[in-house]
């Protein structure tokens, strides 16, 4: 057994209460890797986990199982400290929100992420960058730590990797897919986990319908641009992946931005591209991601907001 793996074991067993987080706005690898921990801490050690989280959980996510164990924070008693505290798939601190004070108080932090992060807040972190999902180190652990597991688990790692990969386009290696072939021998149904994730609301499907409609077209067709007024913003669920995906099947379309008006004066922008890496525009755009889907909140006007964006994508 790897160091990592005992020295998470002993935290593990030597903890009275223990929480697990991830980052705001949880997507599939996020909330499902954290049900998934919940769900083998207590099939091994018995301990019930409390799982909270920050901002929305998409609609598409809420027939994963365990679902009902993922709280949002302001509903749960965080006034005592936690002996270990679990943060899973955050990217970097600006993703974590609301959850943090109650991380900081936890009497130990461990980390499990597959983002690049220079700026780690874990007193011990499990993270490898080159994963294809935090779902595919939990994998790792559950399996060199020899855990036992049930369908739920097993369920909820899948989705996971479904999610993160976007169904394996964003593989960079065989490693998910490995992982997901070793699901799959033990009775996972993809068609079923998909099925499960196509259940967005009507207004959801045509608001992103619409958006994609509207989209405008830049540097000779390479570059669409998605905007997302306020009203629209309501009906989004996530991120609008449908729309993004949309767009990106467009012959010539190498880069898609879309422009979320969250609320006055704050955008929501995501990236995506086919080839060219975009996380440094993210990133000088206050935000960070992966180097083919990224984004940002920048707290400007919508008009400033395009203008800069475009600007940035001049030349690329
Ligand atoms: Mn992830």
């Amino acid at each position: 057994m790897k160091n990592e793996t005992k020295f998470l074991i002993e935290k593990i067993k030597s903890a009275n209460t223990i929480l697990l987080s991830a980052h705001k706005n949880m997507d599939g690898d996020a909330l499902c890797s954290v049900l998934a921990l919940y769900q083998l801490i207590y099939l091994n050690y018995g301990k019930e986990c409390v799982c909270i989280y920050d901002g929305n959980v998409p609609e598409a996510l809420r027939y994963v199982p365990l679902r009902g164990r993922a709280h949002y924070f302001e509903q749960v008693d965080l006034s005592q400290p936690f002996d270990l505290a679990i943060l899973l798939d955050y990217g970097t601190v600006n993703n974590i929100g609301g959850t943090r004070p109650a991380l900081d108080a936890a009497k130990f932090l461990i980390e499990i992420d597959h983002h690049k992060n220079d700026n780690r807040i874990g007193n011990f972190c499990i993270d490898d960058d080159t994963a294809a999902a935090t779902a595919c180190l939990l994998y790792n652990i559950m399996r060199d730590a020899n855990w036992e597991y049930d369908d739920k688990v097993l369920n909820l790692l899948a989705l996971a990797i479904l999610t993160d990969t976007g169904n394996f386009k964003y593989a960079k290696d065989g490693r998910s897919l490995r992982i997901m072939a070793d699901l799959v021998d033990q009775g996972i149904e993809i068609h079923r986990l998909l099925e499960l994730l196509s259940n967005k609301p009507r207004k959801t499907i045509q608001t992103e319908a619409s958006v994609v409609a509207n989209a405008e077209f830049y540097f000779k067709n390479r570059m669409a641009l998605a905007i997302v007024d306020a009203d629209a913003y309501k009906h989004l669920d996530g991120r609008g992946e449908t729309a993004l995906s949309l767009l990106g099947q467009i012959k010539g379309v190498e880069f898609i931005v879309m422009l979320k008006h969250q609320k006055e004066n704050q955008i929501g922008v995501s990236i995506r591209s086919k080839h060219v890496p975009i996380n440094k525009i993210a990133e000088r755009l206050g935000g960070g991601g992966h180097m083919c889907a990224a984004g940002a909140v920048v707290y400007d006007s919508l008009e400033n907001v395009k203008n800069k964006v475009i600007q940035m994508f001049q030349g690329m």
